[in-house]
């Protein structure tokens, strides 16, 4: 499918969805939020896809919600629109894996589309930041949520009171970020470690997803349970029997996400 805001190709069992508004810096307008939504959707959906990447370009992964979009609305018409909640909520009830590759500005709902994510692979030039402060309003997409479970409520605090950027050696050091490469390397390193993630038995993928999910969402002992009893049930798959064949047989596992 085309779309006007999204560049998406599918090739060797990932999805790469590229955010595509230059001009904006790649700014989320509505039209942008209900491709995405699509885009990531149809993905989930297609046999083709094991992995998503989601990018943008190299100056910006998205430099926010489309200020210019939402400047003149009134309380009544983003209520009643509930702006941009279901494409978020779209967006992160994808099941399977999605990298952001970060480069560039990364900010607002920019920054919170990363987080919802499931890791942020960033390059040596991305800027991460939670600027709604300075436009009279707070972050809307979850990030006061998101940011702080990632990277505790004292860094948090700082990124939404001061709206101060964050270098990428901060973002690393403080979790936010997974790995960082040099911006000319970002998108092979990212494609090689989601071709990775695509030899992996697609069962096991979306499980460990589900597991990780738990944590953020549930107390310690629940989200173990739920952990155990998702690997007790991956026992009834072949995958399993396969993977640990392999190991014993000395021999790469041939999945089959059975
Ligand atoms: N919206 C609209 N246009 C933007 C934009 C944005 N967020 N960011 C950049 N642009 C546009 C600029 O207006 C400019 O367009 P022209 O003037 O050329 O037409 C073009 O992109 C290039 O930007 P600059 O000329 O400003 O470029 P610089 O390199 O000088 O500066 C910058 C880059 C990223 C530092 C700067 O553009 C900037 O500060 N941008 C705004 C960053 C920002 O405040 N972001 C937060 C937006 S608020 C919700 C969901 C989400 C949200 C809220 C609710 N719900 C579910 C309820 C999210 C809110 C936000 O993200």
């Amino acid at each position: 499918m085309a779309y006007e805001t999204l560049i998406v190709e599918v090739e060797d069992d990932v999805a790469l969805i590229r955010l595509n508004r230059p001009d904006a810096l790649n700014a989320l307008n509505s039209k942008l939020m209900t491709e995405l939504s699509a885009a990531v959707q149809a993905a989930d959906r297609n046999d083709a896809v094991r992995v998503i990447v989601l990018t943008g370009s190299e100056k910006s992964f998205a430099a926010g919600a489309d200020v210019k979009e939402m400047a003149g609305k009134s309380f009544t018409e983003v209520y009643f629109d509930n702006l941009f909640g279901p494409e978020a909520e779209a967006i992160a009830r994808v099941r399977k894996p999605m990298i952001a590759a970060v480069s560039g500005y990364c900010l607002g709902g920019g920054c919170e589309l990363a987080m919802i994510c499931d890791f942020i692979i960033a390059s040596d030039t991305a800027k991460f930041g939670q600027p709604e402060i300075n436009l009279g309003i707070v972050a809307g997409m979850g990030g006061t949520q998101r940011l702080t479970r990632c990277v505790g409520k004292s860094k948090s605090m700082d990124m939404h009171l001061t709206g101060r950027f964050m270098e990428v050696a901060e973002a690393e050091r403080c979790g936010l970020v997974s790995r960082v490469f040099p911006a000319k390397d970002l998108m092979a390193e990212v494609m090689k470690i989601a071709k990775k993630i695509a030899e992996k038995s697609l069962l096991s993928t979306m499980a460990a997803k589900e597991c990780v999910n738990r944590a953020q969402e549930s107390g310690l002992s629940e989200g173990i349970l739920f952990e155990r009893r998702v690997f007790h049930a991956l026992f009834a798959t072949e995958d399993q029997k396969e993977g640990m064949a392999a190991f014993m047989e000395k021999r790469q596992p041939q999945f089959r996400d059975k």
